[in-house]
């Protein structure tokens, strides 16, 4: 017979692009798993699900189902821009298949992730035609520190000008109308508050931006990839702003299930000395650029530093032919690899810190292992995060100049590994790490906050 039709229809819309879409199927596999009774249509584009869903598991109630990406029709060649022009046509589309493929079950929940403020005006709809129950869940995959910069975009643009409007000069000003920013730099902040750097805000993405903070607090729930006690004050005054709920570290509640290690990076950092090794990744939307790869190369060079390098394949281009042999030919030296098992890779005794970018899930699986950054931030959140995990968290260290230079990388990996600053920072994040640890025990925050999402989706 067929199988009965669900109780429950909740849409997940993901952002296909960083990391994003891959948090957002951890959370919802957990909320499937408590609820086996509800259908969770995960809409996404074809490129990105393919890469998540691996394999089909029929038994699942979380469904794939892919955009159309040619709705919309925007002609803009860039994917990113195309995409973001676009979602707001394709998704809503997609939600009235998702509805006759589940058999004609309304969807009564839409969980997306915060960007897609648009989930926001559609379940607004929703309630205009007499579905009351129906509930917008918004889902930011990064800390509370970067969604209340973009929150209070008005005030900050308003107090500190833009640029060529007023901003010069005043870059190096500690934010003072923004609570638990106390330590935070105008310039830190430039990336995430959309049109600070740009006079308007204009672009696809500043727009999208800003359009979000204006809608989370209509939400029925602003899930964080974060735990309160982490950043209370930010939290706190989130939480008089939107429903907040603080539901992390994801490493630590919805660890890897599966864990492959392709090219053999536990074995090779079983062989090494006690956190000796400086484990590198700059994760998956930006790279530094090419000189700035050759100098921390050349800081690499003296061979004082094993490392685990975590390099895109075009990227490998960029390095000297000496260094690739040496690479090769000389296991205590180094190992470079596609792709590691970052969390496990954290995890193991042998890494003693971590070149980031600063993207918010590799600095949470940082802390959940316990492991000292070195910060070389790029885009977006990133700067921000930096200037946390320096002079707000006390676990890391920025570069001279905020780039790669060869005595700038040497000097901040000395610091790390084997000064005393480096054991303070150790010891601050293992601190960090306990408060993560009580926060997702059975009765902490994170798991009460969990515990009352699940709700809201049962109530849908
Ligand atoms: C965007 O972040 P990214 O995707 O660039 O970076 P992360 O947030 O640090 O996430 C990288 C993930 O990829 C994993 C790693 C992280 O979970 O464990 N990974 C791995 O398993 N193996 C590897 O060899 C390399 C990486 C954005 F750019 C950031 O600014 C945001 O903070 C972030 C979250 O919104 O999304």
């Amino acid at each position: 017979p067929p199988p009965p039709p669900p109780r429950r229809h909740v849409a997940v819309c993901a952002f296909p692009f960083g990391t994003h879409a891959a948090p957002l199927l951890h959370l919802v596999k957990h909320l499937a798993t408590a609820s086996p009774d509800t259908r969770f249509s995960f809409l996404n584009t074809a490129t990105s699900n393919s890469a998540l869903f691996t394999k089909s598991d029929p038994s699942s109630n979380i469904i794939p189902c892919n955009l159309n990406e040619e709705e919309g029709g925007s002609r803009n060649g860039n994917p990113f821009v195309r995409f973001i022009e676009t979602a707001g046509v394709s998704f809503r589309r997609r939600m009235e298949v998702a509805e006759e493929e589940a058999g004609g079950v309304k969807i009564s929940c839409v969980i997306s992730d915060a960007f897609l403020w648009f989930c926001g005006e559609i379940v607004d709809e929703e309630k205009e035609k007499g579905n009351n129950l129906c509930s917008w869940i918004a889902v930011w995959t990064s800390n509370v520190a970067s969604i209340s910069a973009a929150f209070h975009t008005d005030v900050l643009r308003t107090k500190y000008g833009v640029v060529k409007q007023g901003i010069e000069g005043r870059e190096d000003e500690v934010i003072d109308c923004v609570p638990g920013f106390s330590n935070i730099r105008v310039k830190d902040i430039l990336d995430c508050v959309p049109g600070m750097l740009s006079e308007t805000i204009n672009s696809a993405f500043d727009q999208m931006t800003y359009k979000m903070a204006l809608s989370l607090p209509k939400a029925d729930g602003v899930v964080v990839n974060s735990f309160e006690k982490l950043s209370p004050t930010i939290t706190n005054d989130l939480k008089s702003k939107m429903k907040l709920l603080c539901i992390g570290p994801f490493p630590s509640i919805f660890p890897p299930q599966i864990v492959t290690d392709k090219y053999e990076c536990l074995p090779w950092l079983d062989k090494q000395k006690e956190k000796s090794v400086v484990y590198i990744s700059f994760g998956t939307v930006a790279t530094p650029p090419p000189h700035e790869f050759l100098a921390l190369v050349e800081a690499l060079e003296g061979g004082e530093f094993p490392f685990l390098w975590s390099m895109n394949d075009s990227n490998k281009g960029l390095l000297p032919l000496g260094f690739v042999d040496r690479v090769r030919e000389d296991e205590a030296f180094g190992k470079i690899v596609e792709w590691a098992p970052q969390m496990k890779v954290l995890g193991h005794p042998s890494v003693g810190g971590f070149v980031t970018h600063c993207g918010w899930n590799s600095i949470l699986e940082s802390m959940v292992n316990g492991v000292p950054l070195i910060c070389r931030p790029m885009l977006g959140d990133q700067k921000v995060n930096q200037r946390f995990i320096e002079s707000v968290f006390g676990v890391g260290v920025g570069l001279e100049g905020g780039v790669f230079t060869k005595s700038g990388a040497i000097k901040a990996l000395h610091r790390v590994l084997s000064s005393d600053q480096g054991k303070e920072m150790r010891r601050n994040v293992q601190v960090l790490r306990g408060l993560a640890e009580e926060s997702t025990k059975q009765g902490g925050s994170s798991i009460e906050n969990l515990n009352a999402l699940i709700k809201l989706v049962q109530s849908a």
